[in-house]
């Protein structure tokens, strides 16, 4: 338990109704004593009060409301100073509790200290972070089930197996004398196997919604003058890319955020990509392939008004070069004769579109991609780091079948141990004596 006493302005520090003071610590409740001037506050309840400066002025009439340690959010004494809003009551108050010993929390420090107090697993803070920052509805809707322990559930399953497994093994090189049964390695490898598969489908599932956090990026490509930079004006509905006959116009990318349905789009226009001896082209082009390469979904653009020539042909190659991305097909230019040769695009999604139209069909595609491919019902992983440590487990937990088959169980406990470990770290620590527990209570050979 914390030794001192933290404080900060939980609130975002703007114009609202009120502002919220927390103090959290050991000192919490005696300086809510001090500062409201009341001889006791009921946890759990909502308390007015005034709190006063150290000339006995009252600053604020304030909500207190106390939660006891151990049941508060952290664990912790937690005092929540409910007063008006806007930012001057809250940091006059906030000043008030550091005069009376309180020290500013550092940030996240009372998430940490909920995570130290085993009140919260490493990924629901996570999800409270990213909750926080969360910009769009489909990405609060996942952190909302991770709050509530969806993701937790599914790692603690996994690693009650992995560890049963590795207890198993364990028990097995200690005991070699004994006869095994002899369906045990095959009941080892089938536990395993299982591991390795939602593993894999969790991975697979949450690198495809990488985006639904950072936002989706959707790359719009083709040669050059097909009308990309027109396109993306018309999408953003203002003029944010300069639009000329000239090909060659766009030099660098040029990215903009906005929603579609509920799904944050990072659009990107790009150079159009052609063989050039222009250096500075050159390189706008390899930022090209590179927005291709970073994109979910792309908008590749073809001018029908012309007939198709070599450098359409290295679009086409791209396109097809990629089956993970979500590719939509645009013939621009429709409002001038039609001379494109469509017949080339049959396995693709194809729109006509023109600059004097809204692009509400693009729109609404892209919105139908985002919609059903993103949309998913089980967990996902949510940041980096949790995918790093499932990927790990993944590679610890096959290399691990590859020695269960030789019989080699030192090595086979080896990885399964490296998979707890990775598998752990997304919720909580590995600790070396869950493994002797489950060793001793399932598995003693009554000696
Ligand atoms: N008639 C017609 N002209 C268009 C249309 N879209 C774009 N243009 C014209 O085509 C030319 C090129 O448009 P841009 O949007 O700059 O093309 P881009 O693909 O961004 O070109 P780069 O930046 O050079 O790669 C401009 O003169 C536009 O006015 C369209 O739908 N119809
Ligand atoms: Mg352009």
């Amino acid at each position: 338990m914390l030794n001192e006493t933290i404080c900060a302005i939980a609130s975002a520090s703007k114009e609202g109704a009120i502002s919220i003071v927390r103090l959290c610590g050991v000192e919490a409740y005696d300086i809510a004593l001090g500062l409201s001037k009341k001889s006791s506050i009921h946890p759990r309840v909502a308390t007015l009060s005034y709190i006063y400066d150290n000339c006995n002025n009252p600053i604020d009439s304030v909500i207190i409301i106390y939660f006891k340690g151990p049941n508060s959010f952290n664990g912790e004494d937690i005092v929540e100073l409910q007063c008006h809003g806007g930012v001057m009551s809250a940091s006059m108050i906030l000043n008030r509790c550091l005069e009376c010993g309180a020290r500013l929390a550092e940030p996240g420090e009372f998430t940490k200290l909920a995570v130290i107090n085993s009140k919260l697993t490493i990924d629901q803070a996570e999800a409270i972070n990213q909750l926080i920052l969360a910009n769009s509805e489909k990405s609060a809707k996942y952190l909302a089930k991770h709050l509530q322990g969806s993701l937790k559930k599914m790692v603690e399953e996994m690693r009650v197996s992995l560890i049963e497994a590795l207890s198993f093994s364990e028990v097995c090189i200690d005991y070699a004398d004994e006869d095994l049964p002899a369906d045990t390695i095959d009941r080892l490898r089938g536990k395993i196997s299982k591991i390795a598969d939602n593993l894999n489908y969790t991975l697979k599932a949450s690198v495809a919604r990488e985006g639904l956090f950072q936002g989706f990026k959707v790359s719009i490509i083709g040669k050059p003058n097909v009308g990309k930079s027109s396109l993306l004006n018309k999408i953003l509905n203002f003029e944010r890319a300069i639009v000329s006959p000239i090909a060659g116009t766009t030099r660098d990318t040029i990215e903009e955020q906005l929603k579609i349905g509920g799904f944050v789009v990072r659009l990107v226009d790009t150079a159009g990509i052609r063989n050039t001896q222009d250096e500075i082209e050159k390189i706008g082009i390899e930022y090209s392939i590179k927005a291709f390469n970073d994109s979910e979904i792309v908008l590749a653009l073809f001018d029908s008004s012309r007939e198709l020539d070599e450098e359409d042909r290295e679009i086409i190659r791209l396109i097809n070069s990629d089956e993970s991305k979500k590719i939509i097909v645009v013939f621009t230019k429709s409002d001038l004769e039609n001379v494109i040769d469509k017949t080339v695009f049959s396995n693709f999604n194809t729109i006509e579109y023109n600059k004097n139209e809204q692009p509400i069909e693009i729109y609404r595609a892209l919105e139908a991609i985002l919609d059903s491919s993103y949309d998913f019902e089980g967990d996902i992983l949510i940041n980096k780091r949790q995918i790093d440590a499932a990927r790990n487990a993944y590679n610890e937990v096959i290399s691990s079948l590859k020695f269960l088959e030789t019989l080699e169980l030192e090595f086979f406990s080896y990885h399964i141990k490296e998979a707890i470990i990775h598998i752990s770290s997304i919720t909580k620590p590995y600790d070396n004596e869950e493994m002797l527990d489950s060793m001793f209570k399932n598995f003693c050979l009554g000696k």
